[in-house]
């Protein structure tokens, strides 16, 4: 396995996350700013962005796609069709959140931070109704799947922006503090490797 990722967390995070707990080893290869400038590499890449993720002889873009790849990999897309399309949807759901928290992080912070956390309950309360209805502690099915781990990315990038936005939603703080409690997830948050990171590549967070 090989990665390729800027030198943030950004869209890396949950695939990290996700190799980690599922016990996978890979090398990975952190692209300084002023390496990307370049161009070199952005020019190979096929829409132009990092991550870029080897598999044996599979090249891939786009993190969801890579999430994805993960989740069929390991028996983390569901137990059958309906499963996989209910995960789908909530990656899906996770993806509006994530660019709406790019936007304010690199586009608008300074004026847009507290009104993004004012209106974040707006969008959190979506997860914590799926994630109470489906009683197992994970988003779909009763075990981990590939937006499991990208929702406990996002959400500890929440936290840090605002630590107490899951404070109201009770089935979210308990999925973060259960994530966050897996053997391999906690070795990870707790490496260097992860701490090392800024979670964006303008230092704001
Ligand atoms: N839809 C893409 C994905 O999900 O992979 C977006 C990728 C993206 O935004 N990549 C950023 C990038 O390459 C880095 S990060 O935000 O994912 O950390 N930025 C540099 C550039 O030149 O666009």
């Amino acid at each position: 396995l090989g990665p390729y990722f800027l030198s943030t967390t950004g869209r890396c995070g949950a695939i990290r996350i996700m190799m980690a707990d599922q016990g996978q080893e890979w090398k990975e290869i952190l692209i300084d700013f002023a390496d990307w400038m370049k161009g070199d590499l952005k020019a190979s890449c096929v829409f132009g962005q990092l991550p870029k993720f080897e598999d044996g002889g599979l090249v891939l873009y786009q993190s969801n796609a890579i999430l994805r790849h993960l989740g069929r990999n390991h028996d983390a897309y569901g137990k059958d069709g309906k499963e996989a399309a209910h995960i789908d949807m909530m990656c899906d759901g996770i993806e509006d959140l994530r660019l709406k928290y790019g936007k304010m992080i690199y586009q608008e912070y300074d004026t847009g931070k507290d009104p993004y956390i004012k209106d974040l309950p707006n969008h959190l309360d979506k997860f914590e109704a799926v994630m109470a209805k489906n009683k197992t502690g994970f988003l779909v099915g009763d075990k981990p799947s590939f937006a499991d781990y990208n929702l406990f990315d996002v959400l500890l990038n929440h936290l840090v922006l605002c630590s107490s936005c899951l404070d109201t939603f009770p089935s979210l703080k308990s999925f973060v503090e259960k994530m966050s409690a897996r053997p391999k997830i906690k070795a990870f948050l707790d490496s260097d490797a992860y701490k090392k990171l800024p979670i964006n590549g303008n230092g704001k967070q």
